[in-house]
């Protein structure tokens, strides 16, 4: 078995980030992404969207896309559960993930993608009409989610989970895409410097 890494791209860190939580370590292959290497043939073997992470099991199977490589190891390795308990938890973990990758991850993605010069031989063509359009969806989906964080830890309530990492890998990705969390977030901040200590986030 082996994972295809990307380094501090935010989707490869997330999968870290879940083995971590899990005390999971795996033979890691770096793709270096600055050099292009995701589009090589090689790699294009491995996953034709060129795209990492990538898992290889042992019989060649590949799993691609961060939160089904997680899903398989929350189903081999169920301690901590990561995607919820119980029907009502897992229901409101997997909306909280949802919202927070539609509503924040690709947002920001798509400011970093579409303004920054270091992506212009991957981001093509780039449009900075889109990267400023994400812009104020960014700040009205971290106002709601600063509400929501006054009265609970974590996102989905007392336990960490799989959003808290997509949480987390979010609001780092605003760093390199040139945005910051308003100081008057507090709850989110507060929620950030909790998440960020943890261990697991210097995977
Ligand atoms: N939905 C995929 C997204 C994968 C993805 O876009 N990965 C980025 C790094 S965060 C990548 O490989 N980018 C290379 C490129 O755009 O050429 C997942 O969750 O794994």
């Amino acid at each position: 078995m082996k994972l295809y890494d990307g380094g501090r791209a935010p989707n490869p860190r997330r999968t870290r980030i879940f083995l971590a939580e899990k005390g999971i370590t795996l033979p890691i292959e770096p793709v270096d992404l600055g050099a292009l290497q995701q589009r090589s043939a090689a790699y294009a073997a491995i996953n034709p969207l060129m795209r990492v992470p990538a898992l290889e099991l042992d019989d060649g199977t590949v799993i691609t896309e961060s939160i089904a490589i997680c899903r398989y190891f929350e189903a081999l390795h169920p301690d901590p559960p990561l995607f919820g308990r119980g029907a009502l938890e897992t229901a409101c973990v997997e909306m909280w993930n949802r919202r927070l990758e539609l509503h924040f991850l690709f947002p920001v993605s798509h400011v970093f993608r579409n303004s920054h010069p270091a992506m212009k031989d991957m981001e093509v063509p780039q449009v900075p009409a889109w990267a400023e359009a994400n812009k104020p969806r960014i700040l009205e989906f971290i106002t709601l989610l600063d509400r929501e964080l006054e009265s609970r830890p974590f996102i989905v309530g007392d336990a960490f989970t799989v959003a808290d990492i997509t949480g987390l890998i979010s609001v780092d990705f605003m760093k390199p895409a040139k945005l910051a969390v308003p100081d008057g977030l507090v709850h989110l901040k507060r929620w950030h410097a909790a998440v960020a200590a943890r261990p697991s986030a210097a995977a």
